[in-house]
């Protein structure tokens, strides 16, 4: 048999809801955090800061999100840098560090009706009494999130709707009722709980077998469930979520993966809202997953971003549906491949997206893909029950062409006039349609931002703001402890305004921080250059800092970060090492160095040499260093240990 070229095979789809809907709709969300993925976002000047947001958030405009799900800092390294606990100490409270407050407000200023999540990956240490495990002392951990968000109302009038347990670790029964037992206690009965963000099971058994944990926990949360769930999960009768999922290069195929997923997600796993990690790339692209965000804004210094095809495929979805329609149940695939899901609102308003993506032009990076086949194909779509009487429907069109590599993405077509309640289009590979009864539709724009441009080779900070807009400096992006912006009160001169290290003791972790803090900055291919930074320890006797070059790794390597790493300690010595672990010597020995003052670190590499100034003498020279080749810049302490940093300098070649 052959075919006539241009053959299609022919399928009609009924959209019904004479039998009844589906599930109700949560909506689709970015995950900013887990961690500090926001971090250079801060620092873009307007008006690209705005511009970012408007594409992430404002309705009508762009990725138009319906939810925002943020880390609650713990002080500790959660994939790409540490973010701030709101109680770095046990008798310490502070609503106003990081940026993830300001996000939510940046957020809820351009969509009011956005729902927030908030999660815990890593906990200070005084909430685990010294151990790495935040349930040996519940009631603590309770009350430390319940806090998180009653200074969210307080402090910021943010309303967080949803919490969760442990990021991607083990839940604890008993927690989780106390958790509830605290919010309700807070008059906080509103807040639902999220568990366990790790996989379907053990939560879902575990809810099934314990009723007094089924009322506490409102929404089954799973991290990359590949669009599918477990009869467990089903039979709970919970809300169930894909509640971090993603974690994809945003180039096309990262944009092919998130249309597959936000239709099969419903369609094969049942779930009604996907969340993506993360929200936008905006920490230095050499750190762990660099890019993987619905965009890119890892530029601040010069203001250019990049909206990628995550936001156009996310937009389909979002523009045309809210949290609280209700899904079809006449959803699924196509016949040749491709899924098809359909919403309402249960006024009238119907929205039917459809994506056609192909195995290897939708990839996420986990879990593997099983084989699947798409080819071209006519659809047909019959509107039955209350959608039987639809004359016209809005037309929005996103069309890969990985072939000829010209994508065009989220066009708006003619609309369709509907004769007798149906439809036909003819889908080719890599497509995403959607037909809605919603008008509002729009495919935003700013004007360009400005062109890509290297990080600065000659940058200074003297840290001197009174009133930081954010507690940490910019461009610094702290990868174990938290430095934050300082002022000493009693300090008459040149030291009013510092950059310290606050944090004292090893946090409850989620990956493994380095048992040094460490916080890098600058351009990664930095080769030849001069660190310069004053320094002081508050540790008498034991307080160590160090300036640094060529740092090769952050976020969950940090542990094993090499470079050139200038050493001084209190005890009146100093040390040259390879490593932050400071198993590799170059140089040790005395530098007549004390706590409680201020000491001038100068550090210049070239080629393969090396040198170190005090105060501005040379303490050490013509020092080999062979690797790393380059990296970035960096400042850090000893150990968890107070200390301060001040007129930070680099120049770099
Ligand atoms: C997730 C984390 O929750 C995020 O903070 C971020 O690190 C993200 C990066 O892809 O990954 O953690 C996972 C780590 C490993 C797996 C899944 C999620 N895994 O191997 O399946
Ligand atoms: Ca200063």
């Amino acid at each position: 048999l052959s075919l006539p070229l241009g053959f299609y095979s022919s399928q009609s789809y009924v959209l019904d809801d004479k039998q009844g809907l589906g599930r109700v709709f949560d909506g689709i969300g970015g995950l900013s955090g887990g961690g500090a993925t926001s971090r250079l976002l801060v620092n873009y000047a307007e008006p690209y800061r705005s511009q970012i947001l408007d594409y992430l958030f404002k309705p009508d405009f762009g990725a138009s999100l319906h939810i925002l799900k943020v880390e609650i800092g713990g002080d500790a390294q959660t994939t790409d840098g540490t973010e701030p606990s709101h109680m770095h100490y046990e008798n310490d409270e502070n609503y106003f560090r990081g940026y993830e407050w300001w996000l939510m407000k940046e957020a809820k200023k351009r969509n009011p009706n956005i729902t927030l999540i908030g999660l815990p990956w890593a906990f200070p240490g005084w909430v685990g009494h010294g151990k790495n495990w935040p349930y040996d002392f519940p009631d603590i951990t309770a009350a430390y999130v319940v806090n998180w968000i009653l200074g969210a109302k307080q402090y910021h009038d943010l309303d967080i709707q949803y919490v969760g347990i442990w990021n991607e670790r083990n839940f604890d029964s008993k927690y989780i009722k106390l958790l509830r037992y605290t919010l309700d206690k807070n008059g906080l009965e509103r807040v639902r709980i999220i568990a366990s963000d790790n996989l379907w099971e053990p939560i879902a058994l575990s809810l099934l077998l314990d009723p007094e944990l089924s009322r506490a926990v409102d929404v089954i949360g799973a991290h990359y469930p590949g669009t599918t769930t477990v009869s467990d999960a089903l039979k709970t009768q919970k809300k169930l979520w894909s509640s971090e999922d993603y974690s994809t290069f945003n180039d096309e195929v990262g944009g092919g993966c998130w249309a597959r997923i936000l239709n099969q997600n419903y369609v094969n796993g049942h779930m009604t809202a996907t969340i993506s990690w993360n929200l936008v790339a905006s920490y230095y692209e050499k750190l762990p997953f660099g890019r993987d965000g619905l965009m890119t804004a890892e530029e601040p210094w010069s203001g250019n971003y990049v909206v990628e095809s995550p936001v156009w495929i996310t937009a389909h979805t979002t523009q045309f549906s809210q949290p609280g329609w209700t899904y079809l149940q006449t959803v699924g695939q196509l016949a040749q491949g491709g899924s098809y899901i359909a919403l309402t609102d249960g006024k009238g308003n119907l929205t039917v997206v459809i994506e056609t993506m192909t195995h290897d032009h939708s990839v996420c990076i986990r879990p593997p893909l099983p084989v699947f086949n798409v080819t071209s194909q006519n659809a047909t779509f019959l509107l039955k029950g209350s959608f039987a009487s639809i004359k016209e429907l809005q037309v929005w069109r996103s069309q890969f062409n990985f072939r000829t590599k010209n994508p065009s993405f989220f066009e708006k077509l003619t609309p369709l006039k509907l004769l007798d309640g149906s439809f036909t289009l003819n889908l080719v590979e890599d497509e995403v349609y959607t037909l809605t009864t919603i008008t509002t539709g729009r495919k935003g724009s700013h004007p360009d931002p400005p062109p890509s441009a290297r990080f600065p080779k000659i940058y200074k900070d003297n840290f001197n703001v009174r009133s930081p807009p954010f507690s940490e400096a910019p461009n610094f992006a702290d990868q174990t402890g938290v430095f934050e912006n300082y002022v000493n009160m009693t300090d008459p001169g040149p030291h009013t305004f510092t950059l310290r290290q606050v944090i004292t003791e090893r946090p409850v972790t989620w990956a493994t921080d380095a048992d040094q803090t460490i916080s890098v900055i600058g351009d990664y291919q930095w080769h030849n250059l001069m660190v310069t930074c004053d320094v002081f320890m508050e540790n008498t006797k034991t307080g160590g800092v160090f300036i640094a070059a060529r740092v090769d790794k952050g976020g969950q390597s940090v542990r094993s970060a090499k470079g050139i790493f200038f050493w001084v300690f209190a005890d009146g010595t100093y040390k040259v090492t390879s490593d932050l672990a400071g198993q590799t010597v170059l140089e040790e020995g005395q530098s007549g160095t004390q706590a409680y003052g201020w000491h001038t670190l100068s550090l210049t590499v070239k080629g393969q040499s090396a040198l170190g100034l005090l105060d501005g003498n040379p303490l050490w020279n013509n020092t080999v260093v062979p690797s790393p080749k380059n990296g970035w810049a960096a400042i850090g302490t000893h150990s968890f240990e107070l200390a301060q940093f001040d007129n930070f300098v680099v120049v770099a070649e």
